[in-house]
């Protein structure tokens, strides 16, 4: 442990109170109050007991700090200038345009891993990067820091019970319980009670202090990692605290003081507030780096040209494949491993796939976890399921996570099991992230080798993946960069082009068989590429076609293949007819689906013949 002056921490504590104020009331907006409750806490962990570089935040080993609670965002950027990464004059450019110390944190800033400020998504992170912790053998702790109103998230719960079953040890998160939320109390206030018995039923070693008490703060820190549970420290706080005209006062949520209230306040905190200057920071433990070393390439696949294999299963094999000489690639799955495939991984290196159970919003938050610590993280569950993880998903997109989704079972030729379980909106949820990358396979050849592509480029990458099984139709040494298409059918004359993609492609195939030998051509383009689009490629092919393009897609009408191709097109000149599901889906047989909603072979073959 570090020989701890509690008096100067108490001193830096107001310090970072000050440094908050000051930022915010120049910025004229930003939430002081909320970084004062944290103020005592930040001390304690910045200067009196984490182990890290402060010169060098990315160091691989260094403890790692979440502020879940992101609108605290002016005092965690003044422990980092106080630890001497950069000068304290530059937290008076809090929030102004070009300045990365934004309202709240994104990893624009070297000392954040992810993005904060959607409440409830911070210790699910946590969890992922503890995880990876283990799976490095490395020795640094996972700091969280959340808001008491911010627990109501239940994403917060499904962080807890993973981490309690895990029993992460080396993840603690800290409650600022200060009473408070943003338009009034929070539910419980200050019964600090409630929290603890909840964090305890989640199986967390929990610790009640007062969290304006350095000395308790540190005694409790101290204590980490001595059992095999994470550990929760509910610190009872006041929001505003150290100044007497804010402390415990409702109304002041995400309000900036004024010239005059500010020197106020600074003048009561002023007196006892210390630099950070000197104080000297442990450092980590020298262990071996990690090794996330971009392979030098892949084993093959071999597949046999009329084998029949669903795409969810050929992602589930190529996992397996690429995970031989990937040794980033890490994955975890909501309990559909056996019907995504992802038990293929999971069976092979068990070390690197966890198992989330059915929490999906807390699924996508252990991937990008994983992703901060430099892993390639493949998160499967039913496409459908995603969309309940889409501000995980959102926020992860401002993060620019190097994250892998897969989402199988989509539209209505998953059948039976009926709509609740389709995936027929993930097209369009998953377009609208900022700097995605969607792809869409048809066969297994073009799913593994979109898995590889996926692994090699950086960002949020989503695989749509298909319930029915579906022929081969690529040679195994085929080609899918990102962004591209193939053209299966061409002739000179033809009437239309089809653009589809998965099991529509085939639909579309066997139209083009039908309207040839009725003496009417169609070119048929594979679109696997749905983001980037590959619409140079379909631009040239319509322009063939007298600008007619018919797109065919397994899934509703609003923002999928049909609208990517009509956006990038359209100012081209060339006229798109879409064929989706248009209304709601509902059980039956897969091909009787297709029929219904018309989507399949027989509805191309008669749109095809109705145009000009
Ligand atoms: C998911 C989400 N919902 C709502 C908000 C808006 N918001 C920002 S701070 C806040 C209150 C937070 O209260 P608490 O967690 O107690 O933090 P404190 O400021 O009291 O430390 C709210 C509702 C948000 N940022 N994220
Ligand atoms: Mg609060």
């Amino acid at each position: 442990m570090i020989d701890t002056d509690i008096d100067l921490l108490k001193g830096i504590a107001n310090q970072l109170r000050i440094l908050s104020i000051n930022a915010t009331t120049a910025a004229g907006s930003g939430h002081p109050t909320s970084c004062m409750s944290a103020a005592d806490v930040m001390a304690a962990l910045f200067f009196g007991h984490m182990r890290y570089d402060a010169k060098n935040p990315h160091y691989y080993n260094n403890d790692r700090f979440i502020l879940s609670k992101g609108h605290a965002a002016p005092i965690l950027y003044a422990a980092w200038a106080e630890a001497g990464l950069f000068p304290t004059d530059e937290l008076l450019k809090l929030r102004k345009f070009g300045c990365d110390l934004e309202g709240h944190p994104t990893p624009r800033l070297p000392f954040v891993d992810v993005a904060t400020g959607s409440l409830g998504q911070g210790l699910g992170v946590g969890v992922g990067m503890a995880l990876a912790a283990r799976l490095d053998k490395l020795d640094y702790n996972t700091y969280v820091l959340l808001g008491d109103g911010e627990i109501a998230e239940g994403s917060v719960w499904e962080a807890a019970s993973l981490a309690g079953v895990y029993k992460l040890n080396n993840l603690i998160a800290i409650v600022d319980a200060n009473r408070l939320g943003q338009s009034q109390a929070t539910a419980f206030g200050h019964d600090i009670g409630v929290y603890a018995k909840r964090f305890d039923a989640f199986g967390w070693r929990v610790e009640s202090i007062d969290g304006h008490d350095i000395e308790e703060i540190i005694e409790v820190l101290s204590g980490t990692g001595l059992d095999d549970k994470p550990l929760v420290i509910i610190a009872k706080t006041y929001k505003g605290a150290g100044v007497s005209f804010l402390q415990d006062r409702d109304g002041w949520h995400g309000k900036p003081l004024n010239k005059e209230e500010a020197a106020k306040a600074i003048a009561e905190l002023q007196p006892s507030a210390r630099p950070a200057a000197g104080v000297a920071i442990p450092a980590p433990n020298k262990l071996p780096a990690p090794n996330n070393a971009v392979p030098a390439g892949y084993p093959p696949v071999s597949y046999k040209p009329g084998d029949s294999v669903a795409t969810r299963e050929a992602f589930g094999n190529a996992l397996a494949r690429i995970g031989e000489t990937d040794v980033r690639v890490v994955a975890m799955d909501g309990d559909t491993k056996n019907s995504t495939y992802s038990e293929k991984f999971m069976k092979k290196f068990p070390e690197r796939f966890t198992e989330c159970f059915i929490a999906e919003q807390n699924m996508v938050s252990v991937a990008v976890g994983f992703a901060a610590r430099g892993k390639v993280p493949f998160a499967s569950t039913f496409a459908c399921f995603f969309t309940r993880a889409y501000d995980q998903i959102r926020v992860a997109g401002i993060s620019q996570a190097n994250l892998k989704l897969a989402g199988s079972h989509v539209g209505v030729s998953i059948g039976e099991d009926g709509p609740t379980q389709m995936g027929l909106e993930d097209l369009a949820m998953m377009r609208a992230v900022v700097g995605s990358t969607v792809l869409y396979p048809s066969d297994a050849v073009s799913a593994e080798k979109l898995v590889e592509q996926m692994a090699l480029t950086k960002g949020i990458c989503y695989l749509r993946t298909s319930r029915p099984k579906t022929p081969v139709i690529y040679k195994n040494d085929e080609a899918f960069p990102i962004g591209g298409a193939k053209i299966l059918r061409q002739n000179a004359g033809d009437k239309a082009t089809v653009v589809a993609a998965g099991v529509t492609l085939f639909e579309a195939l066997k139209a083009a068989d039908t309207l040839k030998s009725e003496g009417i051509g169609v070119t048929v383009i594979d679109a696997y590429s749905i983001k980037p689009l590959a619409k140079d490629v379909i631009r040239t092919a319509a322009q063939k076609t007298n600008n007619i393009v018919v797109t065919v897609e397994d899934h509703y009408t609003e923002g999928g293949l049909g609208d990517a191709v009509a956006g990038e097109l359209s100012s081209a000149g060339v006229k798109v007819h879409k064929l989706a599901v248009t209304s709601l889906a509902r059980s039956g047989k897969a091909e009787e689906l297709l029929a219904y909603f018309g989507i399949d072979a027989a509805a191309i073959v008669k749109i095809v013949k109705s145009l000009g």
